[in-house]
This record gives C-alpha cells, sequence and structure tokens, in this order.
C-alpha cells in the first residue's frame, strides 16, 4: 500500500526559506557528481562534507578539522642564530649564492617539512537506483542544505544533507513519497589507518589513529528508520522497508590542543548524538536552518538577471568561460564565498585552511595547511567588509595557539624576543623555516596581525583589542624591532633599517651578473608589512591609551625604515632593494603591491604617484602571463578596485570564474584551493565598497555589466552598515547605519543627509561629504 506525502511536515519553515530562495543562492545540477570538485560542500566550522548526490550509490566524504597527521615537536634549528651575522653580511655584501648556501645548512627548520591534514574518511550508501530520472541535486546557500530528488520506477526520493553546527553533527534525511519504499545498505570507509565495526544494531562506528602514536578519531553513524528495520552485517548496516530514514553522523579526534590529545573521540561522539533521539527531525533542521540564516542573511546582492539564472551552475559556469556575462553567476559566487567561510571558520573552531575544511586527501597539496604568505590572509578577506566577523576570530584564536612556539623561534632563530611564524603552520605550532630557501621569512606573525586592526577598525571592540588583538600586535612588533638591522655603508639604504634575510615570496630575481636568486635583504612587502604592523601598533596604543615607551620605540623605528621605491627605470614599484630584472616577470606573487591592497599605504588621492607605480607593475605582470593561479587572479581584481578601474576589475573577474574556478564553483589553483574563493568574494566587495582610506567610497569600481543593482549588509570601516542601490551605474539610495556613532565622510558627495526624516548638518569638499553620527541610527543619503 502506498501513501503520497509520508513523512514530515515542512510547513514550519518554508515561508523563511522561500524568502531569498532564488537561483542566484542555489547551486544546482542535472547529474550526480563525478570527481570530487563536483560534489557539494557542507560545514559547520568543525566538520565537512562533500555531497556526490548518487542515485545507485551515494558518497558522502567526511572532515574533522583536527585531523592532522603528525604532531608537536620542536622543529628548531640550533644552528641558525649562530649563522645569522654571517648571512646577513653575505647578503649586504651581494653574495646571495653564498648567504643561500649557508642559510639552507643552518636555518631551515629541522624537519623542514610538516605533515597533511587529512581526510577522516568517506560514508557510502548503496541505494541501487540505477537508471533514476528526474534527477536534480542542489546546494541551497540561504538554507546551508543539499538536496537531492529523483524518481525511481514511479517512486519519488528525496535526500537531504546539512552540518548543524547547533548539534554539531551531519544529518542526512533519506524519504519518499511512498511508505516502506526506503532500503540501503551502507558503511563507512577510510583509505588508511582505520577500523568499521557496528556496535549496534544502528549504529556503525569508524575507529582510528594516524600513523602509531598520532591523532586518534572516531566517526558514528546512527540510523533512525521510521518504520522498517535496520540490522548491522559486521561492517555495515542495512535498512529495509522504511518510510523515511534519518542518518546522524558525529566526529571527533583526541586533538585538543596543540600539545594535548588526551581527547577521548568515543566518548565525544557518544556526547554529540546523546538526546538526538528525542530530538524530532523538524526541529533539528529548523534549528540548523535559523542559526546559519542569521549569519547568512546579512548581506543581499543582486547585480542584475539574465536568462542564464534558469540555467544549472555548471552550464552557466560554462557559458562564462565562453565568455558571456553573467552577473547573476557573480552573485552566486559571492554568496557561495561567504558560505564557505561560515562552514570553515566558525568561532571555537580552527581557522579556514588552504582547502577550508574540505579535504579528500591522506596527503593533500600543500598538506592543506595554513600558509602564511598571502593564502590564509587572503582566506580572511572576506569575514569583516561581508558581515561575517565571528568568522575572523578563529584566525585570531590560532594566531594565540602560535605565539609560544613563535617566541621559541624568535629566540632560537634570531635571538631576539616577541614571536615569528614564517611562511607556513599547522597545527602543532609549526613557527620554523619550512621546504626550502624561501621558506625563510619571518614576518608571517607580523602580516596576519593586520587583521587584528582590521577587526577592531570595522567592530571597534575595544575589550577585543585590549586582551586579545594588541597583546598579539605587540609581540609581533617586537620580533620586529629586534630583527631589524642598520644598512651598512654602500648599500642602497644605508643607515635604515631593514630586514635581512628577506624575500618577496617565492619570486626570484636575476642580478647583473645573470645569476637568480631568492634570498636578498629589504625586500619591498617586508618594508610595507612592518610599515602597517608599526602604525597600527601605534594607532592601538593611542586608542588603549598604554605603553608610551614601546609606542615611542615604535615612532624612531618607523621613521628609520627603509621606504618604497619607484624604478627610474621602468616607472615601476620596485619589488627588491635592486632594480632587478625578473626571470618570470607574470610571477603568481605579486607581494610588492601588498601596500596597495590589502594595506592601503598606497592609495589613488593619497600617494598618487606610487599609486602610478603600482598600476605600471600590475600591467607589466598582466602582460607576462601574470594572474596564473586561482589566489593570483583573485588578488588582481582587488588590486584593480583599489584603483578604482571597474573594467579591469571586472575582466580579471570574469578570468577567475572563466579559468579557475571548477564545476562546484571551488576555486582552483590547479588544484582545488579555497583562497582564490575568499579573494574573489573580497574583490567583489571591494568593487562595490571600500572604506580604507577615511571615507565610505560607494560603488568605486562598478563596471557597465552591473549597471543596476543593490547590495545590503556590507560593512564599513568606523562600525558603518551599508545598504545601496543603483540604476544605470547612478545611486539611487542610499542607507548608512551606524553602530559607532563615529564621523563618517563619504564619496561620492551627497546632496542630503537625513536621519529619522530631519536633516542632519553636513560639510561638502573635494567631492565627499561629512557628517557626525550617533550609534544605532540610520541615514539616508540623498
Ligand atoms: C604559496 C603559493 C603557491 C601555493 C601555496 C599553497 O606558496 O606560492 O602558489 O598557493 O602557497
Amino acid at each position: 500500500m502506498s501513501t503520497r506525502n509520508a513523512g514530515v511536515d515542512y510547513s514550519n519553515y518554508t515561508e523563511m526559506e522561500s524568502m531569498t530562495n532564488t537561483n542566484n543562492l542555489v547551486l544546482w545540477y542535472q547529474k550526480p557528481a563525478e570527481a570530487w570538485t563536483d560534489a557539494l560542500p557542507l560545514g559547520n566550522g568543525r566538520l565537512g562534507a562533500m555531497v556526490f548526490g548518487g542515485t545507485q550509490r551515494e558518497r558522502i566524504q567526511l572532515n574533522e578539522e583536527t585531523l592532522w597527521d603528525g604532531g608537536p615537536r620542536d622543529t628548531n634549528n640550533p644552528k641558525a642564530f649562530a649563522a645569522l651575522p654571517k648571512v646577513q653580511q653575505l647578503l649586504f655584501e651581494d653574495k646571495n649564492e653564498e648567504a643561500t648556501k649557508l642559510a639552507s645548512e643552518t636555518m631551515l627548520g629541522i624537519p623542514e617539512r610538516i605533515k597533511s591534514y587529512q581526510s577522516l574518511g568517506d560514508l557510502c550508501l548503496e541505494l541501487s537506483h540505477e537508471g533514476a530520472t528526474h534527477y536534480r541535486r542542489q546546494l541551497d546557500l540561504n538554507t546551508g542544505i543539499a538536496t537531492t530528488t529523483y524518481q525511481y520506477g514511479d517512486i519519488n526520493f528525496t535526500r537531504e544533507v546539512f552540518a548543524t553546527a547547533v548539534d554539531d553533527l551531519i544529518v542526512i534525511r533519506i524519504e519518499s513519497d511512498t511508505t516502506g519504499q526506503i532500503a540501503f545498505d551502507m558503511t563507512m570507509t577510510r583509505e588508511q589507518d582505520a577500523t568499521v565495526e557496528a556496535i549496534a544494531a544502528n549504529i556503525l562506528r569508524l575507529d582510528g589513529q594516524c600513523g602509531d602514536d598520532g591523532v586518534r578519531f572516531s566517526t558514528y553513524l546512527q540510523v533512525n528508520a521510521e518504520n522498517g528495520t535496520v540490522e548491522s552485517t559486521g561492517e555495515s548496516l542495512s535498512v529495509s522497508g522504511a518510510d523515511a530514514v534519518t542518518l546522524f553522523l558525529a566526529a571527533a579526534t583526541s586533538y585538543v590542543t596543540q600539545t594535548d590529545t588526551t581527547g577521548i573521540p568515543n566518548a565525544l561522539c557518544e556526547d554529540y548524538l546523546a538526546g538526538i533521539d528525542t530530538k524530532p527531525y523538524a526541529a533539528i533542521r529548523a534549528d540548523h536552518i535559523a542559526e546559519h540564516q542569521a549569519l547568512f542573511q546579512r548581506v543581499d546582492l543582486d547585480l542584475g538577471t539574465t536568462e542564464a539564472e534558469n540555467l544549472p551552475t555548471d552550464e552557466r559556469l560554462n557559458a562564462v568561460k565562453a565568455g558571456t556575462s553573467d552577473p547573476g553567476l557573480v552573485a552566486l559566487y559571492f554568496q557561495y564565498g561567504r558560505y564557505l567561510l561560515m562552514g570553515s571558520s566558525r568561532p571555537g573552531c580552527l581557522p579556514a585552511n588552504l582547502q577550508g575544511i574540505w579535504n579528500e586527501h591522506m596527503n593533500a597539496p600543500w598538506n592543506s595547511d595554513f600558509h602564511t604568505n598571502i593564502n590564509l590572509q587572503m582566506n580572511y578577506w572576506v569575514p569583516e567588509i561581508c558581515n561575517l566577523p565571528e568568522c575572523h576570530t578563529p584566525l585570531f584564536d590560532y594566531m594565540d595557539t602560535l605565539v609560544e612556539p613563535g617566541n621559541r623561534t624568535a629566540h632560537i632563530h634570531y635571538g631576539a624576543d616577541g614571536w615569528v611564524v614564517h611562511h607556513l603552520s599547522d597545527v602543532w605550532g609549526f613557527t620554523t623555516p619550512a621546504d626550502g630557501i624561501w621558506g625563510i621569512w619571518p614576518v608571517g606573525a607580523a602580516w596576519l596581525c593586520g587583521h587584528v586592526w582590521e577587526h577592531y577598525l570595522f567592530g571597534g571592540d575595544k575589550d577585543f583589542l585590549r586582551t586579545q588583538g594588541y597583546p598579539l600586535m605587540k609581540g609581533a612588533a617586537r620580533f620586529i624591532l629586534d630583527f631589524l638591522v642598520e644598512a651598512p655603508e654602500g648599500t642602497p639604504c644605508a643607515g635604515k633599517l631593514v630586514t635581512n634575510p628577506s624575500h618577496s615570496p617565492e619570486n626570484s630575481f636575476l642580478k647583473p651578473d645573470g645569476t637568480r636568486s631568492l634570498f636578498t635583504y629589504a625586500a619591498t612587502m617586508d618594508l610595507e608589512i612592518i610599515h602597517e604592523l608599526f602604525t597600527n601598533c601605534i594607532a592601538c596604543i593611542d586608542v588603549l591609551d598604554e605603553d608610551a615607551e614601546f609606542r615611542a620605540e615604535l615612532v624612531t623605528a618607523l621613521q628609520r625604515l627603509a621606504p618604497l621605491q619607484i624604478s627610474e627605470k621602468t616607472g615601476r614599484l620596485q619589488e627588491w632593494v635592486f632594480d632587478y630584472d625578473e626571470p618570470e616577470p607574470g610571477h603568481r606573487h605579486m607581494s610588492h603591491m601588498y601596500a596597495l591592497h590589502p594595506s592601503c599605504q598606497i592609495t589613488l588621492r593619497g600617494t598618487p604617484e606610487l599609486a602610478a607605480a603600482a598600476k605600471k607593475s600590475l600591467e607589466y605582470r598582466l602582460a607576462h602571463g601574470g594572474g596564473h593561479t586561482g589566489w593570483s587572479r583573485a588578488w588582481l581584481v582587488n588590486f584593480w578596485a583599489r584603483l578604482e578601474d571597474a573594467e579591469e576589475a571586472y575582466t580579471n573577474l570574469q578570468a577567475l570564474l572563466a579559468k579557475c574556478t571548477l564545476t562546484n564553483l571551488f576555486d582552483t589553483h590547479p588544484p582545488f584551493q579555497i583562497d582564490g574563493n575568499f579573494g574573489g568574494v573580497s574583490g567583489i566587495a571591494e568593487m562595490l565598497l571600500q572604506s580604507h582610506a577615511g571615507e565610505i567610497h560607494l560603488l568605486p569600481a562598478l563596471p557597465k555589466a552591473w549597471h543596476t543593482g543593490h547590495v545590503k549588509g556590507l560593512r564599513a570601516r568606523g562600525g558603518f552598515v551599508v545598504d545601496m542601490a543603483w540604476e544605470n551605474e547612478k545611486l539611487t539610495e542610499v542607507r548608512l547605519h551606524s553602530t559607532l556613532g563615529q564621523h563618517c565622510t563619504v564619496r561620492p558627495e551627497a546632496a542630503a543627509v537625513t536621519c529619522d526624516g530631519q536633516p542632519i548638518d553636513t560639510t561638502h569638499s573635494d567631492s565627499v561629504i561629512t557628517f557626525a553620527t550617533e550609534a544605532g541610527k540610520t541615514y539616508i543619503l540623498t
């Protein structure tokens, strides 16, 4: 006997879901995923899942963010400090090759490689619905639910999967429109280091340990069937004759902190599952949606629509690859990036790594680690402007964990106080130089500290600054103060303070004698990062009104820091201390342009000559094939947005979609690397709103393709939330909500400002308008 519409009543939340449920918030496809990068990602910050949506066999690949190979170890090189003066001398004497040799032998971490973040394993459902029709799978960004629907025989099946942060589980629900028709087998697998067994008629457990003494981990799969039966057969479970089935997946590892791996994975999983039997599926789902939407729905973006909107996502992407413009796909990509950050970086969790949280490998590309010479930072260009500031906090908590090991490395490698991080790290507190000579890049912590200050500029949280932010910044600055040395006579910046040793991340130069090197002193990016850090520290000290002595030390050092240089030969911003030729003029890193973005030492109106030089550098990079990796292309969008060149920004964004984006809209380096997604989102936001130069600039780089649209909920520095609409490239509506009561300067100049229906006093100059605001009030600009 069959009953149509069996299963739960969804009437409670259809209204909530339908609010913004357009095709520009849904990724959808007409066939199951074949490759892992076709599958759809789910995440709650701690757990990740990639849903393939198969009908014969469903694969859901799983991650738990702390499942890292390796363990805590002392990787400091005891020879480093003794070698430092000699290496510095050789570099100052222009003997780069000798310096490279000596530093390679003495200054790298022991060992110099870190271990990988690993997959937790796969959940496999053997559904045996071969030949299913009316197939569709989708990821609704507005609910954070992946849904697969199809018909098999004359029965309609629906499968929903989500990763709930409320119950900290991955939940899978299978329904059909006919009672008693759900039957499948299921198991869990892992390529290595794990065993699977049924520990109850409806519970399957996967247990394992990385290597002999690494992290222990566990995954529980609990199956609750409505009617029908569930049986265990050793390493798998079988359901038959059910009306609907809910699967709960709990996972945990023994990782507690860098030095504590005493967690008990089984007990943790049992805790996650405790009580779930008594919570109805509808309530679990509704709680998940409410929690998800509280973050996700803060920003609404409409860049205009085309007919492409009705196409499946892969076809839309293919159309863009073929050269068409699809503003709706850009809006989808933007919201997807916000969704990915929510999925991989929730408060209390680890930060988003090179793949966010989604990794199917045991030995992932670049170990799916935390690269700090652009990649980790790029991940965090999103949270402030895109209204997810709490998703920024995992980065700060992670930085806290690097302070102690970073102190030791500062001391052992450089005889310095404070904390240092080089170009990559892991969850075990790795702070020494890694991989090769390019790993001797001691400004990783200094760069990360820019995020701390940005978090304050956008949100104004002084407690954060006092208790967590400033101590991080001060420690990083302390290291740099100790590390800086005076450049000797005979060098281009004699008498100035410089870094030595130094790199312009991963890029090499040609010396006049024809030799090639990476290793130098005073690379431009170092000077820019340090300028930024010291300036921010001084501002921070002024806000907190403490540490006058340290402030004085910073002011003196800042005055003595070697300046940026414009090449006399080429007019470009110089990347190194000498005006070297470049063997790879299209190199993916564009480090010396850090001052243009993410920093704002170079601005169009504030430093026009440097901005012109940066533009030349950019054009030169691009003319030689720059932007060939996903993150590199994404950075270009941000640079052009800062230069207010809307069409160049747009061209590079199109290239990001066309050349560096996979079927599931993951960015590809290649291979998949999530930084490009986040860099792309940041670029889109920077095209619509900037606030780095002491003013809120509305639509600074709006391309013709987005001539009519609106955005709601972007954040600007100074504690403002911005809603605006435009038509034919002209603003038609602007609302600024002030959360901190700061003064506000807006470009372009508005004619008048009202608040609560009353006109507000304003001053006008140089195409900007300035007015005072009150916290909690909204201002309408006309
Ligand atoms: C940096 C880049 C590479 C890659 C790696 C993870 O080292 O130079 O292109 O993105 O990080």
